[in-house]
């Protein structure tokens, strides 16, 4: 549950329905020879409509610091774990490189779609007050970046911590198309608690490409089941069982795991992102215990865990004191394959990487995992995460309910359900156009709930009549 204050009409939920959204062509909503004109026409659009937005004006450099980063987005073969496939590539790199700024920065992510499909970037966690056209979620905020055009993302970041971008088309992400987007505070409480920051990236990992999962998953044979992941991924690598592999395939069973070098004395912050599209993993490095101290942006007072679970889209920041015999030890990232509903088969569900000490000699990790009971497919207990600092939670003006459930539709596909209506998304003219447009009735379609009071606090009830844990995500807070 979740207290949001919000300053006017309209506001848009999106669950994390992205493997659901239905296969339509993105195509592309302009199509013109200059490459900047995209941006140019959603800037002239937002600009025609500041009587509705504070509409921030970042020209003048004295008063923001910002932070730019040029991302060009491509597709290539590449072998996370061995086994080679095509693969989205963030400046040529798998997964993205990290974008960080500090608390307060103007960020600037300029975008080069070198594909030939259309996609978006998402700024995951990032509130966009004021800025609702950069949330870059196709449908609601824009349509998509078409292929071989540029887009240029730019935004106030008023809020800190662990943060990822990803592209928010089709199931583009699950494919590489993302990247931890770090948010460091200067006046973070625990700055003085640690030495260094490590980012590690969770991810289930799929060796057939997502559209072809997307199309099985959405017909009636599917009954809803969602596509098993073939392994997992720390930082972008593991190995495979190649005998594992269709015949034909190009694989190689001795890819290298990730590792992590540690100096003895020193406290490390980890920043873990879970990035899956469908699995929960459970982190842990032996013999090495981890004290939570931020969950998604809210710092929290110190709790100490052996084993962390982290669902998807999770972020959890825990520091790790290199205390122990300068060794090396596994990093444990095991999916919770028990969670999933048909049995997976020729999955290796303990993914590892190898935390090594500076100077420790070259034998491989003989560490043992830890041994605390963790329950299978459950949320770390919310009740174990304090605020740093306690928050008043304001007076309640409004309830929302919403159920979530998936079921049949007429053709027989399962799709996901928000209080009975499945969403459909509009690409040619996404919500915030129309909200442009004067719109004031939304389709029942289109999940939108209308606020009508400026500075209503809402109480989000979130009801799961699924067998299986969904988080959700608010994903942009439109102002009319
Ligand atoms: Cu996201």
């Amino acid at each position: 549950m979740y207290s949001l204050k919000i300053w006017e009409l309209v506001f848009i939920l999106i669950g994390s329905f992205l493997l659901l959204l239905p296969n339509e062509s993105l195509s592309s909503p302009l199509s013109s020879s200059d490459p900047s004109s995209y941006t140019n026409f959603l800037e002239k659009r937002y600009a025609e409509h500041h009587e509705f937005y504070e509409y921030h004006e970042f020209h003048d450099s004295n008063e923001y610091h910002e932070k730019s980063y040029n991302i060009k987005i491509t597709k290539g073969p590449y072998a996370p774990d061995g086994f080679k496939r095509d693969v989205y590539l963030v400046n040529g790199q798998f997964p993205g490189p990290p974008i960080e700024c500090n608390k307060g920065d103007v960020l600037v992510i300029n975008v080069e779609n070198h594909l030939n499909e259309d996609t978006t970037i998402h700024s995951h966690g990032i509130f966009q007050r004021g800025t609702p056209w950069y949330d870059g979620v196709p449908g609601q905020t824009q349509g998509g970046i078409p292929p071989h055009k540029k887009f240029s993302y730019k935004f106030k970041v008023d809020q800190s911590g662990t943060y990822w971008y990803h592209s928010h088309s089709r199931a583009q992400y699950t494919e590489g198309l993302l990247g931890p987007l770090i948010v460091h505070d200067p006046n973070d409480p625990y700055l003085h608690e640690y030495d260094e920051e490590i980012i590690v990236i969770l991810q289930d990992w799929y060796h057939t490409d997502s559209k072809t999962l997307l199309a099985t998953f959405l017909s009636p044979e599917s009954e809803g089941n969602e596509p098993d992941p073939d392994n997992g991924l720390i930082n972008g690598k593991n190995s495979y069982n190649c005998s594992w592999a269709p015949d034909g395939s190009k694989c190689n069973s001795n890819a290298p795991l990730a590792k992590f070098k540690l100096v003895y004395g020193k406290r490390y912050r980890f920043r873990i992102i879970n990035t899956s599209a469908f699995a929960t993993f459970i982190f842990s490095i032996d013999d090495h215990p981890l004290d939570v101290i931020e969950v998604e942006g809210m710092i929290t007072k110190r709790h100490t865990v052996h084993r962390l679970p982290i669902n998807i889209a999770q972020r959890y920041s825990v520091i790790v004191k290199a205390d122990k015999p300068k060794k090396k030890y596994w990093m444990r990232s095991e999916m919770e394959s028990a969670c999933f509903a048909a049995p997976a088969t020729n999955l290796n569900p303990l993914i590892k990487a190898i935390v090594e000490y500076e100077g420790c000699d070259n034998k491989n990790p003989s560490s043992t995992a830890w041994s605390d009971d963790v329950e299978n497919c459950v949320d770390l207990n919310a009740k174990d995460l304090k605020p740093y600092k306690p928050q008043k939670v304001p007076k309640v003006d409004r309830k929302i309910e919403i159920t979530i459930n998936f079921k049949p539709d007429e053709n027989n596909v399962t799709l996901g359900y928000i209080n009975n209506s499945t969403y459909k998304i509009d690409i040619k003219n996404p919500t915030l156009y129309k909200v442009f447009d004067g719109v004031k009735k939304f389709d029942v379609d289109q999940n939108a709930f209308i606020l009508e009071k400026d500075g209503e606090v809402i109480d989000i009830i979130l009801k799961n009549e699924d067998a299986g844990e969904h988080p959700f995500h608010l994903v942009c807070v439109v102002n009319n």
